[in-house]
């Protein structure tokens, strides 16, 4: 209680003297590092949520929508302390009380507030979410909290004591409860902030929507004193075969215990112990089918330690480079991608449920693809999971995008600490081979320093995947580009993102270009495009037209075909999305037209092109 009453205070201090404008630097970090040295308050996370027993706290909250902070300072903007916002009643008559949450608006959750209230599109502030619960005590069992993302920053109280905080939008984040709660009329506050932040991860400048909110599920998890908390299960991604490799770590004090693997379908059962710190190393021979796009072969594998039983569906897969080329199950696989942003398709707003996912991927299906980018930071684990079933391979990142504060050590630790949270959560997905370390990140020492330490996490976090990043190409000459961004000597595979026929030159300069890097690894294009507004029609010099659009794919087709090392294509992107970068009237209205499918689930003419190519590709099996 002490600590978190000096972290609280700290931290109301740092906030304080941010909004103040105050700028010294080394105050400040010094703040930093004496929060950091106190250990976090955030337990670490608890994975296979779906297979877990838990009550949902889905539903309609409370809200009060706060764009001053006053629930957080008073009239001369100090921290006003504990509690103002944390559901007081008025103890008599006469007391004075700004706020009620009984009476105050609901939102749903999950869900983004600016796609559910008119009067909160553009908002970017803070708003106090309530959430009252009964939960029946169950002896020798522990109860945590569970957030699959709240974007951007998230401060929670239960029954009015501060549980914890979380910064960034799209990872998933828990704490413990166990003792903290009663069996009736429990109050989770929520405190969300979606306000762009310079040090931020990402920074203030991106090209989609801010939507704020606790924007995925919210559970509490009931598991025994000494429970199973994660586990990493894969294919050893030597050549040996058959060989599964990985690692389990159990939470609680019975630390030393017998650990039981088996595959159902296999009838395989491998037992492990334990050691006293709770960790298992597992390694074991099965003869598997493997997972791939065309048979995307998923095992019941149930865990069982002597204390805790957990279910899971996991693929096997290796997946590897080797030149310049990307070898699945040890084949060389052109990966038949699209860009894709977590955005509902039809509905609109933020994408959150397994619906959502489905008509996604039904198109990207539909596309031939094989590949998916999920860009720009981690989508939901719904759409991971359906990935997995139906044999889609996945491309995922965090968002370190265009400009990024590359010296604070703080960011540094929020882009390691998303990127560690993703990974965890999704390290047992064979649909997953790439871990993506950055978007378009302009070029600079300190820019070098920071991608090379997220490539270290990711691989000392995953050592099965392979590690990539979108790049930007450089011009030699009017008519030649190369790869060698020096980042790329950390990476597996290449990423680059162009543009050249829209931002750059009309679709036919496309024509004249040859590409050619300094590394012999693979390519994958992961970008490119142009706008078109569904419906609007032209020659293909029309800017916004679907016949530009369209043009402007097979000028690029035919650019990439000739690309010795290109192993993949990530087109931006499957729909059109929201971006309050993009306020043309009539043309754009805040979206970013550069989708192959409108935001009516309308198929514009470049759609075709790029099915049809695929559809080539996958006939040559290419
Ligand atoms: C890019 C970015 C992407 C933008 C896109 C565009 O290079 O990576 O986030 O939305 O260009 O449409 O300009």
């Amino acid at each position: 209680m002490l600590i978190q009453r000096i972290i609280k205070k700290k931290i109301f201090r740092i906030e304080s003297a941010q909004a103040m404008g105050v700028h010294n630097g080394f105050i400040y970090l010094v703040i930093l590092l004496i929060i950091n040295s106190i250990p976090a308050q955030q337990t670490d996370l608890i994975t296979n949520i779906d297979n877990r027993q838990k009550i949902s706290l889905d539903g309609n909250w409370q809200i009060i929508i706060d764009p001053y902070e006053s629930g957080y300072y008073d009239y001369r903007y100090q921290p006003r302390g504990d509690g103002y916002f944390l559901n007081r009643k008025p103890a008599t008559k006469s007391d004075l009380i700004e706020y009620d949450f009984d009476t105050s608006p609901q939102l749903q959750v999950p869900g983004d507030w600016n796609s559910q209230r008119s009067d909160l599109f553009f908002y970017e502030g803070t708003i106090w979410y309530l959430r009252s619960f009964n939960y029946p005590l169950t002896a020798h069992k522990r109860v945590f909290v569970y957030f699959g993302a709240v974007n951007y920053a998230a401060e929670i109280y239960l029954n009015g004591e501060k549980i914890g905080s979380h910064e960034g939008g799209f990872t998933p984040f828990n704490f413990e409860i166990t003792g903290k709660f009663r069996e009736k009329e429990n109050f989770l506050v929520v405190k969300v902030n979606n306000q762009r932040r310079p040090q931020g991860v990402p920074t203030l400048m991106t090209d989609w929507w801010n939507y704020g909110g606790i924007t995925r599920e919210v559970v509490l998890l009931e598991v025994p004193e000494t429970f199973i908390q994660d586990y990493f299960i894969q294919l050893k991604n030597e050549r040996t075969a058959n060989d599964i490799t990985g690692w389990l770590k159990l939470n609680g004090s019975r630390s030393r215990q017998k650990v039981k693997i088996e595959i159902n379908q296999t009838g395989g059962r491998y037992i492990f112990s334990s050691n006293e710190q709770g960790l298992v190393t597992i390694d074991f021979k099965a003869k598997l089918k493997l997972w791939s796009p065309e048979n995307p072969a998923l095992y019941a594998v149930r865990i069982c330690a002597e204390t805790d039983t957990v279910t899971d569906t996991i693929g096997f897969r290796k997946i590897e480079t080797k030149g310049s080329d990307i070898l699945l199950n040890g084949q060389p696989v052109f990966l038949r991608g699209i860009c894709i942003h977590e955005e509902a398709p039809l509905r609109g707003g933020r994408a959150w449920n397994e619906a959502d996912a489905q008509i996604l991927l039904n198109w990207v299906k539909e596309l031939n693809c094989n590949f998916i980018r999920l860009a720009h930071y981690p989508h939901n684990e719904h759409i991971i999971r359906l990935a997995d079933r139906l044999g889609i391979m996945v491309w995922e990142e965090i968002p370190v995008y265009w400009t990024i504060s590359w010296q604070d050590t703080n960011t540094l630790a929020l882009a390691k600490r998303q990127l560690t949270e993703v990974i965890t959560r999704d390290r047992n997905r064979a649909a997953v081979i790439l871990w993506s370390m950055a978007n378009e990140t302009p070029l600079s020492a300190p820019r070098l320093i920071f991608l090379r330490e997220l490539t270290n996490q990711a691989r000392s976090l995953d050592p099965s995947r392979l590690i990539t990043a979108a790049l930007e190409e450089r011009y030699v000459d009017k008519t030649t580009r190369v790869i060698d961004d020096p980042l790329g000597e950390f990476l597996d595979v290449l990423g680059c993102n162009e543009y050249i026929g829209w931002y750059e030159g009309l679709p036919e300069l496309a024509d004249q270009i040859n590409w050619q890097t300094v590394y012999n690894k693979p390519l994958i294009m992961s970008e490119f495009g142009a706008d078109a507004l569904y419906g609007l029609h032209g020659d293909e010099l029309t800017r916004w037209s679907e016949e530009y659009q369209e043009s402007l794919y097979k000028h690029q087709l035919n650019m990439l075909k000739k690309i010795s090392f290109l192993r993949g294509t990530t087109p931006w992107i499957l729909t059109d999305f929201r971006s309050p970068r993009r306020p043309l009237t009539y043309i754009q209205d805040f979206w970013n037209r550069k989708g192959l499918i409108s935001s009516r689930g309308e198929k514009k003419k470049a759609y075709f092109i790029l099915q049809q190519y695929y559809q080539e590709l996958q006939r040559t099996k290419k």
